[in-house]
C-alpha cells in the first residue's frame, strides 16, 4: 500500500514538473472573479470586473469578445466642468500595465472595463468568453478568460 502510494506521488511530481516546464514562457496570472453586469434594458453597453495578479510585468495590447464591439479599460476620474461642478469622467487608459505581483483591480466606483456594441442580451448567469492579449517582451500572449452576467 504504502509503496503504490509513494509511485504516484512521484507520478504526479514527474506530472507536475513536465507542466511546469511546458509552460514556462506563458502567462501566470491569477484571475478572480470576473463579472459584466447585464446590461439594462435597450442599452447595449455595460462594464466588468476582474482582478489580475500577474507574475510578470504585463501590457494589455486589446481585449475582444465575440459579439461586443469594443472592450476598453476605462479609469474614473474627478474634474471639473465649464460651470465649475465637480463631475466624475470616464477616460480609457491607452495602455494598461499589470505591474508584477500588484493587484490590477477592475471594480465598480473605478477603474473597469468598458464593453461597448453588445450585440447579444446577456441574461444574469450567462458566461461570456473575453480574450485578453497582453503584450509580453513584444510577443503577444493571449488568455481567454470566462466572464460571468450578474
Ligand atoms: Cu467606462
Amino acid at each position: 500500500m504504502r509503496l503504490t502510494t509513494m509511485k504516484i506521488n512521484y507520478w504526479i511530481i514527474f506530472l507536475i514538473g513536465v507542466t511546469v516546464s511546458a509552460t514556462s514562457s506563458a502567462l501566470d496570472l491569477n484571475v478572480d472573479s470576473p463579472t459584466i453586469k447585464a446590461p439594462r434594458p435597450g442599452q447595449n453597453i455595460s462594464a466588468g470586473f476582474v482582478k489580475l495578479i500577474s507574475t510578470k510585468d504585463l501590457l494589455i495590447d486589446s481585449i475582444e469578445s465575440e459579439n461586443i464591439s469594443k472592450i476598453e479599460v476605462h479609469t474614473m476620474k474627478m474634474e471639473k466642468s465649464t460651470n465649475g461642478e465637480t463631475i466624475m469622467r470616464m477616460r480609457k487608459i491607452e495602455k494598461p500595465l499589470l505591474k508584477a505581483n500588484k493587484a490590477f483591480i477592475l471594480q465598480p466606483g473605478a477603474d473597469h472595463l468598458m464593453f461597448f456594441g453588445i450585440q447579444n442580451t446577456l441574461s444574469k448567469g450567462e458566461k461570456i468568453k473575453v480574450t485578453f492579449n497582453f503584450l509580453e517582451k513584444a510577443q503577444i500572449v493571449s488568455k481567454d478568460i470566462i466572464f460571468e452576467v450578474r
